[in-house]
């Protein structure tokens, strides 16, 4: 119960790399982040790691096996009275390169795309856009 007892909110969101594309969904009407494009992902569970959390939320929602999995960065966003997000990034590559995502939780996702970084959906998930307008690359050897 948030109004008890607040607590920050771990989520864990992944950047996967393909070719120099990262992949995007759009959320449907959550509590959090509505209708904004943003990367697969989802809360931390008690027990795992950081890895363990990406490869089994970008599984679970677009049916990717991932792969060299690592830590970027984590952001701490103040969103309200009531909402306070710790969002650990990460990136990683697929296993198979050919393998299609899969829109797995239609109820919460509009689909998977694949987008260029300096294309990036309109409505991108707000500290998702705060931080690649401030220039943030989720790249390897990116300048
Ligand atoms: P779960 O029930 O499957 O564990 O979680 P989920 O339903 O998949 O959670 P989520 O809303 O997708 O993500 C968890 C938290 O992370 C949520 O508070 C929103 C926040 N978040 C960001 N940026 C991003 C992002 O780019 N992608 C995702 N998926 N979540 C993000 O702050
Ligand atoms: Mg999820
Ligand atoms: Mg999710």
């Amino acid at each position: 119960n948030r109004a008890m007892s607040p607590a920050p909110e771990i989520g864990v969101a992944v950047f996967i790399l393909k070719d120099n594309k990262v992949l995007f969904g759009r959320r449907r009407s959550l509590s959090i982040a509505a209708h904004t494009y943003a990367l697969p992902g989802g809360h931390l569970e008690f027990g795992e790691s950081f890895e363990e959390c990406a490869a089994r939320e970008v599984k679970e929602e677009t049916g990717l096996d991932i792969k060299n999995i690592e830590l970027l960065t984590a952001t701490n966003n103040i969103l309200s009275d009531t909402v306070h997000l710790v969002i650990i990034y990460m990136r990683a590559r697929l296993s198979d390169p050919d393998q299609i995502p899969q829109n797995i939780e239609p109820d919460k996702c509009e689909g998977w795309d694949w987008y260029d970084l300096n294309n990036v959906p309109e409505r991108t998930f707000g500290p998702l856009r705060a931080m690649l307008q401030g220039g943030f690359n989720p790249f390897p050897n990116a300048s």
